[in-house]
């Protein structure tokens, strides 16, 4: 727990987002060579789930660190960039300085630090190159389909531009359709991850930089008219009511959309209206609710036009009701755990799904019907496995201890990655809470700005619940949550950090809460560090009793707070950080984990795991 209070001064960016078509351009694209043809980047809910030309394997790849592949030394943008991935041919009178095809291969997806020893500290731009053969179908628009690339990206086709990003964990949607022709092709993308004064998330965060394509990336192709975006739920109260909308692109208003359930015999139509949604409403008999318990998901069809897409989904709802939680109308307790998206194993960051069953089975094992996704969104595929695994999620924003709070430019970046979180995760019946930030200083700015993000974050949907992980006040031995930022939230969340950062583990016995919300309250973070395999007495900090004996105190302290509804101690697993460099025990790794990188069980994972099991936490169930 770390808190810089420092307000970096006003830099670069202008930006531009366009409500449903959320959408970035971040670095004056009209001055980058090939920008004319170039749009924004957008948003499409369900890519997953869309039949798609993977562009995943070995790319070619050139580390840049001064970007000569884009800008000159007088800084300029360059009219012959790498991006024309061109080839040395004889006779040329100046020689070609760089070629894709000897160049070394990185993975995708894949961040660069893990793959090879000298990039594992790098932060910097990368160039990637892949060649690909395609035959597009006439009347079909092609999506060059990036799940994530942190932290800012610019992608041509063919040398053309195509679009650039600004947001390191969420998708970016190309459209490529004028670029892309029958037969050879290729993509080139530079991947820059230098931290940013003015970005979101900052200069620091507790966590390794991961850079580079680090998620799944794929030609995606679809109908001159296609559903981009839709939002089917069920409706909260006692009846079963799906309501939503599903919206259509490049159609007329009229469109016709229909939504089917086979399993329930349910079939609804609507037609588009001038903003491109049909909006629908309509009853259906014999639903199983989707719950922790029993996570049921539907098989469920969108169909407009020629576009169809097959989706898998829950029905549940999510309300609070004064200090309770309530799942499908019943007071539900959330114990949970705080995940990074770190790969079991190996390190780096996780992108497939074995690592979102490694890491969501342990949090099972440990007796978990929840997890914090901390602290950015996690990819598509810990969202499926979520949903289908049974477990609730808290889904959160890069919006990440110290930014520039009073700088518009950063709130526009912090509103266009929750635009784009929201509309492409926003079929999960997994995800309950989103959370709009993590540790902020408590000032006007930061206070305006996270209020900005809840208002805009409800709005868009209605249907989850709002809340952020405060900072909480010490006087004497009680702890005080009165941050003004919970006001705008439904949900209090509080890390806290007795016995690591303050105190020892045993001053839990002694402290109490004053918590000025009448509200849910989740303690979304405690805990401490220890080194798997390293043993010792309970007052010896770094070893397996000393953070076992952290939570042996913590629970029953916890357990006393009467509006207490969940908790997500940090953390899962250990997970790198530049933060941590104690040798021999730390070795860049944040030790909180219950479980190291390798798997190693800790002495806590069992002390919480007891509790969690036998009922002794959580009195809502
Ligand atoms: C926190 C942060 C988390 C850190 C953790 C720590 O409060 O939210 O990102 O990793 O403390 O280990 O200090």
């Amino acid at each position: 727990m770390k808190l810089l209070s420092i307000h970096w001064p006003v830099r670069v960016a202008g930006r531009l987002s366009c409500g449903m078509v959320a959408a970035s351009l971040l670095l004056g694209l009209a001055l980058v060579p090939g920008a004319r043809a170039a749009s924004a980047p957008i948003v499409l809910t369900g890519a997953d789930r869309r039949p798609a030309t993977s562009l995943n394997g070995e790319w070619g790849s050139i580390v840049d660190p001064y970007f000569s592949g884009l800008f000159s030394f007088h800084h300029e943008e360059k009219k012959n960039g790498w991006f024309l991935n061109q080839k040395a041919k004889p006779g040329d009178p100046f020689p070609t300085e760089y070629n894709f095809v000897t160049a070394p291969k990185l993975k995708v997806p894949g961040d660069w630090n893990t793959q090879h020893e000298l990039l594992l500290y790098y932060e910097g731009p990368v160039w990637y190159e892949r060649d690909f053969t395609y035959q597009p179908k006439p009347k079909t628009h092609i999506f060059l389909h990036v799940g994530a690339a942190n932290y800012r990206s610019w992608f041509w086709v063919n040398g053309q531009k195509v679009c650039e990003h600004e947001g390191g964990f969420t998708a970016i949607n190309c459209d490529v359709t004028q670029a892309v022709h029958a037969g050879a092709n290729f993509v080139v993308a530079a991947v820059d991850n230098t931290r940013l004064e003015d970005g979101v998330p900052g200069l620091e965060t507790d966590w390794w930089n991961y850079g580079g394509l680090t998620r799944e990336v794929s030609l995606i192709e679809v109908p001159e008219t296609f559903i981009d975006q839709y939002d089917l739920h069920l409706m909260r109260g006692a009846g079963s009511v799906i309501e939503g909308w599903v919206h259509v692109m490049g159609g007329q208003p009229g469109e016709k959309v229909e939504v089917e359930i086979p399993e329930l015999g349910a079939k609804q139509s609507a037609t588009t209206g001038s903003d491109g949604r049909a909006v629908l409403h309509f009853n259906v008999q014999g639903l199983e609710r989707w719950s922790p318990d029993r996570p049921k998901l539907y098989k469920v069809g969108l169909h407009a036009g020629q576009d169809s897409i097959d989706e898998l989904m829950g029905f549940r709802t999510v309300e609070t009701r004064g200090t309770e939680i309530l799942l499908n109308g019943k007071p539900i307790f959330l114990r949970g755990v705080s995940v990074h998206a770190e790969a079991p194993y190996r390190t780096g960051r996780a992108y497939s799904n074995k690592d979102a069953e490694i890491l969501l089975g342990w949090a099972k094992e440990l007796g978990c019907n929840y997890v914090r996704l901390a602290h950015y969104p996690h990819d598509e595929t810990m969202l499926r496995a979520a949903d289908r695994m049974g477990i609730l999620v808290w889904s959160e924003n890069p919006v990440y201890w110290a930014l520039e709070f009073d700088n518009p430019k950063v709130l526009a970046k912090a509103e266009q990655q929750l635009d784009e979180e929201i509309n492409t995760s926003r079929n999960h019946a997994a995800i309950i809470l989103w959370s709009m930030a993590n540790e902020t200083p408590n000032n006007a700015a930061r206070t305006h700005f996270i209020e900005t993000l809840a208002s805009r974050a409800r709005s868009m949907d209605p249907t989850r619940l709002i809340t952020a992980a405060l900072l909480v006040r010490a006087q004497g031995n009680t702890k005080i949550v009165d941050d003004p930022l919970g006001q705008a939230l439904d949900v209090i969340g509080v890390n806290e950090y007795i016995g690591w950062y303050e105190g020892h583990p045993e001053s839990a016995d002694t402290t109490q809460w004053q918590i000025e919300y009448q509200k849910p309250l989740i303690v979304s973070e405690f805990g401490g560090g220890a080194k798997a395999g390293l043993h010792g007495s309970e007052n010896e900090r770094w070893t397996e009793e000393y953070q076992a004996n952290i939570y042996r105190h913590q629970l029953p302290m916890l357990n006393k707070i009467p509006q207490l509804r969940g908790m997500s101690p940090w953390a899962l697993m250990d997970f790198r950080s530049p933060n941590r460099p104690l040798a021999g025990i730390q070795d860049e790794f944040n030790r909180k984990g219950l479980i190291s990188e390798q798997g190693q069980k800790k002495q806590a994972f069992y002390v919480l795991q007891k509790a969690y099991k036998d009922g002794t936490i959580g009195k809502a169930n």
